[in-house]
């Protein structure tokens, strides 16, 4: 396909077509992935978590502008529709992607959330292996630390950024949204705001009472990432991490749960398409009004519309 060649070649316009493509998420799709699946696996993998507003958009720009300077190239994937990179930003944000913008070693694309969560989730994986197929160095995925399925998003990454800003009950928060477990690194953003230590200490007081179980205890970085302040610090933190990873062999077992993972999710979908495709959608629709109006637990019609696949053949 020539398509792939020139994602290969890190073509952009290629890799614009190619990344809408595993969005409508088509048989050509398929293909795509199947024949650039082979060259990815390269690139490291960056998810960057948080609430809405804490400035994650904005340190992701610093962080490709400071991997650029190091002369490595970025990959940029935002999943969230109301991000910067749509063009729903702020006069300041839409300079600062306009430093990058110019930059052929950058790439960014946002994620139409359009369709289901999970198709959000297999589109945001697609894509990235589109970009890491085409040679970036780094590939770094923006998502809301609003869901579960944000959250499985950035637990794809081999390195997870959880940004958090000053503020009291931001930490419990994290520990509610499961942040916590999922945090490589936690940075505060906005550290110009009042209350900042008080934020770090206590994020690091956490960490410390976890830390017996694992080998890495995440590092709790400073940033004002309006100003740029802290950004090389956190570049270290994610360097350090991936030597983490590298030296301990766990690349090799975080590499084994993504693919897992990732299986997992097209075989059950494969295997539900292929379910609904024998039920026949008026009759799965019919049944779906019987759980509505509580004729049926879903439970039983499950069970029933199941077994029609095996009566039916
Ligand atoms: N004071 C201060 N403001 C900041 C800092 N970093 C980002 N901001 C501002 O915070 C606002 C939100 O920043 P974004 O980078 O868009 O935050 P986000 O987390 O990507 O937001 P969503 O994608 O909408 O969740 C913008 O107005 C930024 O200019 C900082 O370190 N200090
Ligand atoms: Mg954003």
């Amino acid at each position: 396909m020539e398509l792939t060649e020139r994602i290969l070649k890190a073509d952009r316009r290629a890799l614009a077509r190619a990344i809408s493509l595993v969005e409508n998420d088509g048989e050509q799709a398929q293909k795509l992935l199947q024949e650039v699946y082979p060259h990815a696996g390269q690139a490291h993998i960056i998810g960057i978590t948080g609430p809405p507003g804490s400035g994650k958009s904005t340190l992701v720009s610093q962080i490709a502008r400071q991997y650029r300077q190091q002369g490595r190239t970025v990959g940029i994937v935002a999943v969230d529709p109301s991000s910067p990179f749509t063009g729903g930003a702020l006069l300041g944000d839409r300079v600062r992607m306009r430093d990058l913008a110019g930059d052929r070693g950058v790439f960014v694309r946002s994620m139409a959330s359009r369709g289901s969560m999970g198709g959000l989730a297999r589109a945001t994986g697609d894509a990235v292996t589109l970009l890491d197929a085409a040679g970036f160095d780094l590939v770094l995925i923006e998502t809301v630390g609003a869901g579960q399925v944000e959250v499985d998003i950035a637990r794809e990454a081999h390195t997870t950024l959880v940004v958090e800003v000053p503020g009291l009950g931001d930490e419990v928060q994290a520990i509610k949204a499961g942040l916590m477990e999922i945090a490589d690194v936690f940075v505060v953003n906005k550290a110009d705001h009042a209350g900042v230590d008080q934020t770090v200490r206590a994020l690091t007081i956490m960490l410390d009472m976890n830390s017996a179980a694992c080998s890495w205890t995440p590092p709790v970085i400073k940033t004002i990432a309006l100003h740029g302040e802290g950004v090389a610090d956190l570049i270290e933190a994610v360097d350090d991490h991936w030597a983490y990873l590298v030296r301990e062999n766990a690349l090799q077992d975080q590499q084994r749960i993504h693919a897992q993972n990732r299986l997992t999710r097209v075989m059950r979908r494969r295997l539900f398409d292929e379910l609904l495709a024998k039920i026949g959608p008026e009759r799965f629709e019919e049944t779906v009004m019987q759980v509505a109006t509580h004729k049926i637990d879903p439970y039983s019609a499950a069970a029933r519309l199941m077994n029609s696949k095996t009566q039916g053949s």
